[in-house]
């Protein structure tokens, strides 16, 4: 059965009834946040000091839940807040990288057989957004949510409302980039037990890449692309609001015993990526914008008669080079942070670190035009442009050599996270490397557009970011759940992780030396010349599934540990105390743990 509406009809209902509903929500839940006041959020229902005792029906089914589902949506608490960063992060990786099996699915074969090429252009578009605005992102500002307070000795986030406003517009904005593969599925499923709904699939897959080029942004009449500009705006500003308040907590919060001359290193980070934050994403948020007005309302911005299809890309790249520093920073930070802990020896350089992440900060600003070399734009500009894109890896090598120096001698423990950040940095230097010879605009002329340069960025986005993501995750799991993880099998998923990455992604430089383009669903026209192409195909797929493998365990062992592994009994379960490296969140936990400890023997129930 069809839809008797016309489809602009259709689609204008659709667009509305989802806009009444996020408002509707956001409507609840800003009231729920009033009037769950900061000082009780935490308490179990129907105790709270401002409410006194509430005995409605709801709060009585609450209190039988094992988890509170009212409390977690109103929470302004900065760890809960983080917690449920860290869980949207997790649900956005799985969900990413579902895309890229998918991916790497149809280039086993030289032809486009096994999705088509709508289908491979969604993947790549969807996989990216989703990775880097919804995985990475997300994931640092829940460790920055959680731990920087407690690092700087504040008792909260600065502004704890605006904290809990920045995280809910995360998942709507998810949902909106992502709007029509979930009408498309919720659509299919109607069909199978009833009337096929037309105006489900209206909103077809984006299918521009991440980078949304124009001229095909702004021509192509898939209202999905109208979604997924206002999604991608919402979460940024979403990211903003997350940066103010980091800044802000920073900046105000401290307690007196933190000065600058002793702040942590992974505090320097986040600061550090805050403020780039705040420079870049508002100009994202901007064009983003003109491009809406070009699609929408006859604006020329980005036409050929206007600003021109050019504009998008300074446009894009100055906020999109930024970006990668914003996703790689606070990578660097964890390993700063986690990498001495295992060595036994503080972090070499300290203060050489700190400064290179300042000038990685500022320098970030200046190398935009290195992704446009292929655009013709004049080459006295790219030459400039290619100038300090060979001195911002200067600061990057010296993290790299405090790194290696914090190595020198120490007493290495090859725990996991050990393992993990040990892996991060190698294949950070694959990364890096590779980018230096992309600077090179004759190199550039050649590479670009071919799967060295997703080799490349990978080496760094896979290979230090989501390593140190997973690094965190069992550095801080007895913090985070007064549980072990099982040691034994966190280090074969580190390890695997490792050969996964290098398996995945070392094929892609080959193939784009050999001239293989990027973003090609299929490859027949390349075979008869390079009929090596699909073993390297192979290869990369079969990384990519160790890679899948390696994550499942991950989520096995966690999800396992937190039910069942071994009750962490001592605040110190990494011995740091021993070599002086004991840091304050730890001190908290321990407090924490004691505190527990009393009230448990004295018999007060605990929470
Ligand atoms: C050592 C410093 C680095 C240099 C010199 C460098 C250089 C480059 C150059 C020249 C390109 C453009 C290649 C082309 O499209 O032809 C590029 C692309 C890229 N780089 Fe890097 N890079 C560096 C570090 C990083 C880091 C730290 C990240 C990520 C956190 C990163 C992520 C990316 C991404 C995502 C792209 C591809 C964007 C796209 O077209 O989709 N790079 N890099
Ligand atoms: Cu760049």
């Amino acid at each position: 059965m069809s839809s008797p509406l016309p489809a602009s009809v259709g689609e204008s209902l659709a667009a509305a009834a989802l806009a009444g509903t996020l408002l509707l929500g956001a409507g609840w839940l800003s009231y729920r946040i009033r009037s769950n006041a900061s000082p009780g959020s935490r308490d179990p229902p129907g105790t709270r000091a401002d409410g006194g005792t509430r005995t409605s029906r709801v709060s009585r089914l609450r209190a039988g839940l094992p988890y509170d589902p009212v409390r977690w949506l109103t929470t302004v608490n900065h760890r809960d807040i983080g917690t449920l960063y860290l869980l949207f992060a997790v649900v956005a990786a799985l969900w990413g990288g579902t895309d890229a099996l998918m991916i790497r699915t149809e280039l086993l074969t030289p032809a486009a057989d096994v999705w088509d090429e709508r289908t491979y252009n969604a993947l790549f578009t969807t996989h990216g957004l989703t990775m880097l605005f919804f995985f990475v992102t997300p994931a640092f500002t829940g460790v920055a949510n959680y731990f920087l307070p407690l690092f700087v000795g504040a008792d909260e986030m600065a502004f704890p409302r605006v904290n809990a406003l920045a995280f809910w517009l995360l998942p709507p904005s998810l949902l909106l980039v992502r709007a029509g593969l979930v009408t498309e599925v919720f659509g299919k499923a109607l069909a199978a037990v009833g009337p096929r709904v037309d105006v489900l699939y209206l909103l077809e897959p984006p299918t521009t890449g991440w980078t949304l080029y124009t001229p095909l942004s702004a021509t192509l009449a898939n209202p999905q692309i109208d979604l997924l500009l206002l999604g991608l705006h919402l979460s940024g500003i979403a990211t903003v609001l997350g940066a103010v308040n980091i800044l802000v907590t920073v900046l105000v919060d401290r307690a007196p015993d933190v000065t600058w001359a002793n702040l942590d290193i992974l505090t320097w980070t986040l600061l550090t990526t805050a403020g780039i934050i705040l420079f870049a994403f508002p100009l994202l948020g901007s064009a983003l914008v003109m491009l809406l007005l070009d699609r929408n309302f006859g604006t020329t911005f980005f036409a050929v008669e206007g600003g021109g299809p050019i504009l998008w890309q300074h446009l894009f790249w100055f906020f999109g080079h930024p970006e990668v520093y914003i996703l790689v920073l606070p990578a660097f930070g964890l390993v700063s942070l986690i990498l001495p802990k295992f060595a036994g020896r503080k972090l070499f350089g300290f203060k050489f670190v700190v400064y290179s992440t300042l000038a990685i900060g500022v320098l970030s600003f200046g190398v935009w035009a290195h992704h446009m070399f292929a655009t013709g734009i004049d080459p006295r500009l790219q030459a400039s442009f290619m100038a300090v894109s060979l001195a911002i890896a200067v600061p990057s090598a010296v993290k790299t050599f405090n790194w290696m120096t914090t190595l020198w001698r120490g007493r290495i423990r090859l725990a996991a996270p050990m393992i993990l950040s040990i892996g991060g940095v190698g294949l950070f230097i694959v990364g890096g490397v590779t980018g230096i010879f992309l600077a090179s605009i004759p190199v550039d002329r050649v590479l670009h557009d071919t799967h060295y340069v997703v080799g490349h960025f990978h080496f760094i986005v896979m290979g230090v970011i989501a390593m140190m993501a997973f690094a965190a995750s069992y550095y801080w799991f007895p913090l985070l759940t007064r549980r072990m993880y099982d040691r034994r099998m966190a280090r074969v998923q580190a390890y695997t992780l490792i050969v996964g990455v290098f398996v995945t992604f070392f094929p892609l430089l080959l193939l784009g030396m050999d001239g293989h383009p990027r973003r090609w669903a299929s490859y027949t026209q390349g075979m008869d010349t390079n009929p090596g192409w699909m073993l390297l195909h192979w290869i990369a797929t079969g990384g990519a599934a160790i890679i899948g493998a390696s994550v499942t365990l991950w989520l096995f062992n966690l999800v396992q540990s937190m039910r069942v592994g071994a009750p962490v009994t001592t605040g110190d379960p990494w011995n740091l105390k021993e070599t002086g490296q004991f840091t304050r969140e730890w001190a908290w936990f321990e407090e924490r743990l004691e505190e527990r400890r009393r009230r448990t023997t004295s018999g007060v129930e605990d929470d």
